[in-house]
């Protein structure tokens, strides 16, 4: 597709009454977009609604939205939606999933198993935030990455980056941050704000969390569990699991680590984490999941022993590929 960037920016000038949604339990990078995006359409005075089905996590109530971020679709549904951040349409959550309609929907991403889902896709691997790729269509539409709108695509790039430590940060990425530094973002103020958001029944569940801690593969894989006992005795839920398998990944020798976050009884999301060349996003994939070439996941049905059986057999059989 010729700049698809522009194409989008074409879309957003012309038409009105967009839907603005990223994928459930959104991260830096999906509120961070969705941000981004709420910002354009104000500024060129578009009429927009916000919307995700879990709402603003506690730990970013601090980002400045143009309007609510709402947790029931509007009805009816805007004209246009403007999907980010999600490797699947099912992503977006049963009730949008439901609703949306193909041949009006934008889908903005960079994931590779995204099957372009929307009338006008923009999907690149190549970008290491969605919020990069709304930071290029504000640029078509002439917009200065300041104010509200220049923090949406900090949080967003400096997030799904690990602050720019990620395999996926490119010069241009870094370029981008500059840009954003010179327009006025304070690193020593957004760095903190997005940062140090825990809790302590947060801190608590990362200790007990981190006890589960279980060497596979002669030590080249280490998972970790949070069961929904454990949610439950720290008085935590899923979305405070986040980030916790990067601890595991710090582990010299550990060339994959995983969690396995308990969301229902015997229902459990695995998320994989790897470093350079050692590819999980195949792993996800044998198991029906997605996501990125060292940051992936999925889900799995069964009690804990046959399930971490299943995901060290197949982060083996993957590791194994790669040494051949
Ligand atoms: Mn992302």
């Amino acid at each position: 597709m010729p700049n698809p960037a522009s194409k989008i920016a074409d879309l957003l000038r012309q038409e009105d009454d967009f839907l603005v949604s990223a994928h459930v339990h959104p991260d830096g990078d999906a509120i961070g977009s969705t941000a981004a995006l709420g910002w354009i359409l104000h500024s060129l005075g578009k009429k927009f609604t916000l919307y995700n089905t879990s709402g603003l996590p506690q730990s970013f109530d601090w980002v400045s939205l143009p309007a609510p971020l709402h947790r029931e679709l509007p009805t009816p549904l805007p004209a246009w939606s403007v999907v980010v951040d999600c490797g699947a349409q099912n992503r977006v959550g049963t009730a949008l999933d439901a609703a949306l309609v193909p041949e009006r929907t934008v889908n903005i991403d960079h994931h590779i198993s995204n099957p372009g889902f929307g009338a006008l896709n923009w999907v690149d691997i190549d970008y290491p935030a969605v919020g990069a790729m709304i930071a290029e269509v504000a640029r078509e539409l002439g917009l200065a990455l300041t104010g509200p709108l220049g923090e949406a695509i900090y949080l967003a790039v400096a997030t799904d980056t690990g602050f720019f430590t990620y395999g996926s940060t490119k010069p241009k990425t870094l370029e981008l941050a500059a840009e954003l530094y010179r327009n006025g973002i304070k690193p020593g103020e957004i760095n903190p704000r997005i940062i140090n958001q825990w809790t302590p029944q947060r801190l608590e569940l990362l200790a007990e969390v981190l006890s589960t801690l279980e060497l596979h593969l002669n030590g080249e894989m280490g998972l970790v569990v949070a069961d929904l006992e454990t949610q439950r005795r720290t008085g935590t839920n899923t979305e405070d699991c986040d980030g916790m398998v990067n601890f595991v990944r710090q582990l010299r020798g550990v060339r994959v680590s995983a969690i396995l976050r308990e969301d229902e009884p015997e229902y459990w999301k695995f998320s994989l984490r790897s470093n350079g060349d050692d590819d999980i996003q195949g792993v996800a994939a044998l198991l029906g999941g997605g996501g990125h070439k060292n940051a992936a996941g999925g889900n799995l049905r069964g009690p804990l022993d046959s399930v971490t059986q299943t995901l060290v057999q197949c982060v083996g059989q993957v590791l194994e590929q790669m040494r051949k």
